[in-house]
């Protein structure tokens, strides 16, 4: 509504000044009452996660998440088991709560439209930090292999990375991130032969993410049917996220400090600008020209 003080005098009012009445007058003659304005407003919502977990189908997304939280979503051991995404609880021994949102599996091509991972992917935008699940076992590149393939979990974390850049304007790539290396229990041998063979796997992620240049936290092996490495997972998840909100109110108070010098100088200026006699004029609201 035009001018925008106008709605402090009631719509009866049609004083003009100088005159006294009971409400607030502007000082100007009450405006007519104009048509209401007609909109189309399009909403789109965006669930508000602490952290958003990326992987490929059946990586183990949905189980991860029914193993930190509450949340019950549905898990089978086909791809796109999850169409839409899930929000649970982690609960923290000092009653500390973080929000996992578990989105349907993305894959390679998702940013230009192929899957359906991508539609929800703006789920995982307002998230402080990302938790890349991949399956160390095999991932989703292994099928085309014909199984087990040792290299496939490093080449999954780089289309996952490829993929979050070419979404929007590429930030969710720079986000701080936990790498889980999930089916660790189905990796080499049962018990302490198998050991090298795990270790090797997760050091060979932990190289690619350095190499693909991610924030990450750490990259942990984990199983989420097994129940290994949850609690250590569970803790990185939250250090992210207090390191990330840290961040961003850091980020936010320099901003404050920045404008509040900004409106200093401005102000300085316009005391220096103002040359005719008496006081200076007073601007309602700051703007220059009412
Ligand atoms: N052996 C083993 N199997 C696992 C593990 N985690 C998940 N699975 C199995 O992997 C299959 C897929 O698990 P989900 O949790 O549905 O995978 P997802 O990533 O949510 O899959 P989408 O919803 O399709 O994207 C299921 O059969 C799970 O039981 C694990 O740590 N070890
Ligand atoms: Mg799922």
């Amino acid at each position: 509504m035009w001018p925008p003080w106008a709605s402090l005098c009631p719509p009866t009012c049609t004083h003009t000044c100088p005159h006294t009445c009971s409400h607030i007058h502007t000082g100007l003659a009450a405006q007519p009452r104009r048509d209401p304005e007609h909109f189309h407003l399009e909403l789109e919502l965006k669930s508000i996660a602490d952290v958003g977990l990326v992987g490929f189908p059946n990586a183990g997304k949905s189980s991860l998440l029914g193993q930190l939280s509450k949340a019950r979503p549905t898990v089978d051991s086909y791809p796109f088991t999850t169409l839409s995404p899930t929000v649970g609880q982690v609960h923290y021994s000092d009653n500390k709560v973080i929000l996992l949102a578990d989105i349907p599996g993305l894959i390679e091509g998702a940013a230009v439209g192929r899957g359906r991972g991508v539609e929800f992917l703006r789920h995982v935008e307002r998230t402080s930090a990302l938790l890349y699940v991949l399956d160390l076992h095999g991932g989703e590149s292994a099928g085309a292999r014909g199984g087990r393939d040792e290299d496939a979990p490093v080449r999954d974390l780089e289309v996952l990375v490829k993929e979050l850049e070419g979404y929007g304007d590429g930030s969710l790539r720079e986000r701080e991130a936990v790498v889980c290396c999930n089916k660790l229990d189905l990796v080499g041998a049962l018990g302490a032969e198998g050991e090298d063979e795990r270790e090797e796997r997760i050091h060979k992620v932990s190289l690619a993410s350095v190499r693909l240049g991610l924030s990450v936290r750490s990259v942990r092996g984990v199983s989420a049917v097994a129940g290994i490495g949850l609690g250590d997972l569970a803790m990185d998840l939250r250090a992210s996220v207090e390191e990330s909100r840290e961040r961003k109110r850091v980020l936010m108070a320099a901003e404050d400090v920045r404008e509040k010098a900004a409106a200093a100088k401005e102000e300085a200026e316009g005391e220096k600008e103002w040359t005719g006699e008496g006081r200076k004029p007073f601007y309602f609201n700051n703007q220059k020209g009412y």
